[in-house]
């Protein structure tokens, strides 16, 4: 059994009550996690200690900066099962796909070349290669999801042809909470030349990566996510692809040599960190990465399933509440629901007043709100910190939102 309170005592800001006295029921981490005591205090100690800008000094602040810096891309490097060579630092997910997108795209695709996503994928693993293909000739091509939120097989094995260079999939989705079949997948777009990109911001916070078992040729993730600081987030990268790559940005700290007319590179990750990184929040990241090996992951896994099954079950059996996506055994923390009648910003609304957080929109995935038939849904989202009790104020608040709205909504059930 997971000590689910020891863990809240953690987060300082779980502490916080709201109007009526009660702890805030936080239950939009996939948005962003809360942070817990040690991360903050990473940050502190470095800018208190021996804040120092990293790769240059020689006197001990910046040497310790240095140390702590790469250190922590040591923690996440073997936390995803990775050598450090391999991990950039980036500001977050969406600037690990960008990155992909100018480098590697850039140099890889011809006109006619064919990029492949799903329509349940986060803008920012979708409109980069919008991007993509409108700067290079390339086209685009979708995999459709089932009606119950799962990746459509069929669809994605007819997406892919010898065109085919690069496939973009989401490991686990924001919305659907649709968990997919990495290694397959990788194991199909191999199978027809392409490499496979894995927008990981909703499963690092829940698993323990292995991207050499995923078998995908890129990850991304956020670290604000997964307990990290905000200004976080990695792209790791297969080397031999990393070393073909030419630079991301170009400036100081990313040159081995440079003339007045041209430059060379250091070898990855330093080619794609140009200038003076994120360096408290990449050591915040690392602190982040020590909360959660410090978890007994199999016991937040099943914490954490209890809690979406529980979230999933009273939702289903609340009238006019529809819930998206597939079964227990295909997701992880995200349950996006909508009511029958009722914006969901006003349930969103409602369960704000009694300091019940879920987020409410089109959570940045609108093709896949588009394919649901839905213009925006509401959304809860676990974390190892959350509680049953949590998810019983999130079902006494829906039903609080059918009593204040029930009789005054004419819309269709
Ligand atoms: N990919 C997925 C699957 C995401 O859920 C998000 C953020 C991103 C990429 C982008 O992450 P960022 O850190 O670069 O912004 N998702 C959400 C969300 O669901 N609600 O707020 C942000």
């Amino acid at each position: 059994m997971l000590d689910v309170q020891a863990i809240r005592a953690q987060f300082p800001l779980l502490q916080r009550r709201g109007a009526d006295g009660r702890p805030l029921a936080y239950l939009d981490s996939a948005a962003t996690a809360q942070k817990p005591q040690r991360v903050l205090d990473a940050l502190q100690d470095f800018y208190t200690r021996y804040n120092a800008n990293v790769h240059r000094g020689i006197y001990a602040i910046a040497e310790e900066a240095t140390a702590a810096y790469e250190g922590a891309r040591e923690k996440v490097a073997r936390w995803i099962g990775a050598d450090a060579g391999e991990v950039i630092f980036t500001r977050n997910c969406t600037e690990a796909i960008n990155l992909v997108r100018f480098s590697w795209g850039r140099a890889n695709l011809r006109p006619g070349d064919e990029l492949v996503f799903s329509v349940m994928e986060h803008h920012s693993n979708l409109v980069p290669w919008q991007l993509l293909a409108e700067e290079t000739g390339a086209r685009l091509r979708f995999v459709d999801i089932t009606d119950d939120g799962r990746l459509d097989w069929e669809s994605l094995d007819a997406a892919l042809t010898d065109r085919t260079k690069l496939v973009a999939v989401a490991h686990v989705s924001n919305v659907l909470g649709t968990v997919n079949p990495i290694a397959d997948i990788a194991d199909l777009a191999h199978s027809r030349g392409a490499v496979l990109v894995v927008d990981g911001a909703q499963a690092a916070p829940h698993l323990h990566l292995d991207v050499r078992a995923l078998g995908c040729d890129f990850y991304a993730f956020s670290g604000h996510k997964m307990f990290g600081p905000t200004g976080s987030g990695v792209l790791w990268g297969r080397r031999d692809l990393l070393d073909a790559m030419p630079p991301f940005h170009g400036g100081g700290e990313m040159i081995r040599e440079v003339t007045l007319e041209r430059s060379t590179f250091k070898d990855p990750p330093a080619k794609f960190e140009a200038g003076t990184p994120n360096i408290a929040q990449a050591i915040g990241l690392g602190a982040a990465v020590d909360f959660m090996a410090s978890l007994p992951l199999d016991a937040v896994h099943a914490h954490e399933r209890e809690l979406v099954g529980a979230c999933i079950d009273g939702l289903r059996a609340e009238p006019g509440v529809t819930v998206y996506g597939p079964d227990l055994d295909h997701r992880s923390g995200a349950v996006a629901f909508s009511m029958a009648g009722i914006h969901p910003h006003d349930v969103a609304q409602v369960l704000d007043a009694d300091g019940v957080c879920v987020r409410a929109g089109h959570h940045c995935a609108q093709p896949l709100h588009q394919r649901l038939g839905v213009e925006a849904t509401a959304r809860a989202s676990f974390a190892c910190y959350n509680t049953q009790e949590e998810v019983g104020r999130l079902l006494a608040g829906v039903r609080k939102v059918r009593e204040f709205f029930g009789d005054v909504v004419a819309g269709p059930v």
